[in-house]
C-alpha cells in the first residue's frame, strides 16, 4: 500500500479508542491513519475485557461492526453479588427499565473493528517503531520506522489513543497536565478456561479471603479472577491453586458446584486509578486508557474509550463541516463521564475487596453493611444497576432542580 505522508487525523495505537474513532471518522467522511506499535495477530489475540455496556453495544451496532457481536455476544439482565455463602441477585433490567450488558471479548471487538478498517481502504500500520509526536502545538506530526524506513506524517489533528504505556500522554509537558491517581494493595489473577461457565449471570464474590469473580466468554469458555498479592509471581498459583481457591471464595451453602477445566491463558494486572487533565494539549487530543485508568472491578475501562472517542469524532467532524465550536469542550464534555466511571469502578473495588491493612476489620464491616444495602434496598441497588449498564451519555447536565 502506498504510505501516506499527509492526513487529517493522526491516530496512535489500534485498542478500542484508536479503531473506533477511525471508524467513526471514515463514516464522517474525515480522514486519518492508524499507527499501531504491535503486529496484527498481536493486538487480536490481546485478552482483557468482557463486559460491554449498553451505549457501547449501541455504537458498535450503529457503525456497522456489531453483527458478530449481535450473533455471538451473551445477553445478562443481571449480575450476582455473592457473600456469606449466599447469591443476591441485581436485576438490571426491571431496574433500569430494560438496560442489559452483553459479554463479547475486547479482542473480538478489535478483530471486528480491524476487518471493517482493511475493509473500507484506510490506513491501518502494525508494527510501528519508535513513534514519537511533535510540534503538537502548530503542526503536529508524527514519526516512526516502518518496515525498516523512516517516515513522517504531517497531520492537522494527532489523537493519542495508545493506552497507558503509551508515548502521546508523555509528550505533553509536565506543568500541563494534572494527574490524579493512586494504587491499590492488590492485583487480579485473571485465568481463561476452556469449560462451560458454571453461571449464566456474572457472579462477584466478597469472602474473608478475598474477592472472586466468575465471567465468561462464550458457553464454553469461562473467565474468572482472584484478588491476590500484588508481589505474588504467575509460578505461585499453578492450576490446582487457583481452581481450590475459586471454590472456597465462591461457594455457596446450597452445594452449588464450581466446574474447572484447561486454562488457556492466565495474566497478572495491577489495579489502579489515574486521570489526567485536561485531555488536550494544542492538536493532541488523548482518548481511552492514554488518560485514564480504572480500576477493573467496574467494567469501566473499554466502555470509557469509546464515550470518549465519540466525542471526539463529533467534534473534528463538526470542525471539518465548518464548525470549530464544539472541539475546545472535549476534554470538559469527556471528563464529566470518565470522573463518574472512576467513581463507580473505586466505590466497586473498595467494597468487595480485602484491605491488607483492615487490622481491626473495620473496613469489612463497612464493606459488608454497603453490600447488605446494595443487596436489599431497591434505591440502592439501581444506583449500582443504573452505572453498570453505561449511563446515558449527557455533558453533565440532568442535575436535579438549583436552588
Ligand atoms: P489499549 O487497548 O491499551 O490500546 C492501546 C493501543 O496502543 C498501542 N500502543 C502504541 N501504538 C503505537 N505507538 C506506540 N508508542 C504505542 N504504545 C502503545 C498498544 O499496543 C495498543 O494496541 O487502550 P484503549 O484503546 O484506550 O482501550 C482501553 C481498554 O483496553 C481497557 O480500558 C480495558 O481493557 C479495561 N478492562 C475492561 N474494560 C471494560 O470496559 N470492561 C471490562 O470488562 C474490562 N475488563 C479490563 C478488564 C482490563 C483488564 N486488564 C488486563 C487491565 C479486565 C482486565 C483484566
Ligand atoms: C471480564 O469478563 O473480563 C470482566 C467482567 C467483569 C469485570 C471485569 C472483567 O468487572
Amino acid at each position: 500500500m502506498e504510505q501516506p505522508q499527509r492526513t487529517q487525523v493522526g491516530i496512535v495505537g489500534a485498542g478500542p479508542a484508536g479503531l473506533v474513532l477511525g471508524h467513526l471518522l471514515h463514516l464522517n467522511g474525515v480522514d486519518s491513519v492508524v499507527l499501531e506499535a504491535r503486529s496484527r495477530d498481536y493486538v487480536e489475540k490481546r485478552v482483557r475485557a468482557g463486559v460491554l455496556e449498553q451505549p457501547t453495544v449501541d455504537l458498535l451496532t450503529e457503525i456497522g461492526v456489531g453483527d458478530r457481536l449481535k450473533r455471538e455476544g451473551l445477553v445478562h439482565h443481571g449480575v450476582e453479588f455473592r457473600f456469606d455463602g449466599e447469591g443476591h441477585r441485581i436485576p438490571f433490567d426491571e431496574l433500569t427499565g430494560g438496560r442489559s450488558i452483553t459479554i463479547y471479548g475486547q479482542q473480538e471487538v478489535v478483530k471486528d473493528l480491524i476487518a471493517a478498517r482493511l475493509s473500507s481502504g484506510e490506513p491501518l500500520l502494525f508494527e510501528c517503531e519508535n513513534v514519537s509526536i511533535h510540534e503538537i502545538d502548530s503542526s503536529p506530526k508524527i514519526r516512526f520506522h516502518h518496515g525498516g524506513e523512516r517516515r513522517e506524517l504531517a497531520c492537522d489533528f494527532i489523537a493519542g489513543c495508545d493506552g497507558f504505556h503509551g508515548v502521546c500522554r508523555d509528550s505533553v509537558p509536565n506543568d500541563r497536565l494534572r494527574t490524579f491517581s493512586w494504587g491499590y494493595p492488590f492485583a487480579w489473577l485473571g485465568i481463561l478456561a476452556a469449560v462451560e461457565p458454571s453461571t449464566e449471570e456474572l457472579i462477584y464474590a466478597s469472602h474473608e479471603r478475598g474477592f472472586a469473580l466468575h465471567s465468561m466468554r462464550s458457553p464454553q469458555i469461562s473467565r474468572l479472577y482472584l484478588q491476590v498479592d500484588p508481589n505474588d509471581d504467575l509460578e505461585d498459583w499453578p492450576d490446582d491453586r487457583i481452581w481450590e481457591e475459586l471454590s472456597i471464595r465462591l461457594a455457596r451453602k446450597d452445594g452449588w458446584h464450581l466446574k474447572d477445566g484447561p486454562t488457556i491463558e492466565k495474566g497478572m494486572s495491577d489495579l489502579r486509578a489515574f486521570v489526567a487533565e485536561p485531555m488536550q494539549e494544542g492538536r493532541l487530543f488523548l482518548a481511552g486508557d492514554s488518560v485514564h485508568i480504572v480500576p477493573a472491578t467496574g467494567a469501566k475501562g473499554l466502555n470509557l474509550a469509546v464515550r470518549d472517542v465519540r466525542v471526539l469524532a463529533d467534534a473534528l467532524t463538526s470542525w471539518y463541516r465548518g464548525d470549530p465550536s464544539q472541539l475546545p469542550g472535549y476534554s470538559s464534555t469527556c471528563l464529566h463521564h470518565v470522573w463518574r466511571a472512576q467513581h463507580f469502578a473505586c466505590w466497586m473495588t473498595e467494597m468487595l475487596h480485602v484491605f491488607p491493612d483492615d487490622e481491626d476489620g473495620m473496613r469489612g464491616r463497612l464493606q459488608r453493611a454497603q453490600l447488605e444495602y446494595v443487596c436489599s434496598s431497591r434505591a440502592a441497588a439501581t444506583s449500582l444497576a443504573e452505572n453498570y449498564v453505561g449511563l446515558a451519555h449527557t455533558a453533565g447536565g440532568g442535575h436535579f432542580r438549583s436552588v
